[in-house]
């Protein structure tokens, strides 16, 4: 799997490519069945929602102890475009799912950008790192699809707060304020991230993005594997190992062909 030119060019633009159902159904499915033995994990790696202590927001690190997310991880219809984006070899900074559940108990992602932690806590040099979003699920209009602002990556880092809830919720969160959205969604509008299960969005690291509460009876899982390039290697440790990988070996795709 290699992006084409005009491909490359779009992520340069718009700060994403979208390439719908790329994934091979077999392990779309794959990643449909161990689900659920995921969102029942407990430990440090998994942040509950507010106020849900028995339902996962974000489970970090699941390349390390699941073997569907370590071969997705690992997939070549990952690992080439990212490494063409890149310009490099590259590892796995970070790896987070959303499950995102529907009833509202999915809670919304206030606008913000994925920078800022990765570069101020973790010690990564540069924005020179992609998020692949794997679509788990269907990801359509009703089920609080992840919304971006195209071409927002263009402005750098942007000035944003700190959530105050971010420390005791074991991630930490920039928000952007109100006058800033305005400005931005103004210039570049909002799109919403749509597909059947098994597309992926490949998104810069500094491309503002949110997502409302899932109100849809439907769950909405996105698995998001933030690769970066061996490069630009973080240089800090004080976040753990599920949350700023410590092994910046290059990454080789999974030999198995219908990867
Ligand atoms: O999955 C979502 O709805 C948003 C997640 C998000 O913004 C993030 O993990 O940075």
């Amino acid at each position: 799997m290699q992006l084409t030119s005009s491909q490359l060019q779009e992520f340069e633009h718009r700060g994403f490519v979208f390439l719908p159902s790329l994934l091979p159904a077999g392990l779309v499915e794959e990643l449909q069945a161990t689900l659920p033995e995921l969102l029942r994990r407990k430990g440090p790696e998994v942040v509950p929602e507010k106020d849900q202590p028995d339902t996962a927001r974000l489970v970090f690190g699941a390349h390390h102890y699941d073997d569907v997310f370590r071969k997705l991880s690992l997939s070549a219809q990952l690992l080439h475009p990212v490494q063409q984006l890149l310009r490099d070899d590259v590892y796995l900074h970070q790896s987070r799912l959303n499950p995102k559940y529907g009833f509202g108990h999915g809670d919304s992602w206030a606008w913000h950008q994925d920078y800022p932690p990765w570069h101020t806590i973790d010690g990564m040099p540069m924005p020179h790192c992609v998020m692949a979003s794997v679509f788990v699920d269907d990801c359509t209009t009703v089920n609080s699809p992840l919304l971006v602002l195209p071409g927002s990556h263009r402005h750098g880092l942007l000035d944003s707060r700190l959530h105050e809830d971010a420390d005791g919720r074991g991630y930490e969160l920039h928000h952007l304020d109100n006058p800033t959205l305005i400005r931005l969604a103004g210039e570049h509008g909002i799109e919403p991230l749509i597909g059947p299960a098994g597309s992926v969005a490949f998104v810069h690291c500094n491309l503002v993005h949110g997502s409302a509460n899932n109100v849809s009876p439907w769950r909405r899982a996105i698995a998001y594997l933030i690769y970066n390039a061996v490069s630009n290697a973080c240089t800090k440790t004080e976040r753990p190992w599920y949350q700023n990988e410590r092994d910046f070996s290059p990454l080789q795709p999974f030999s198995d062909p219908s990867c």
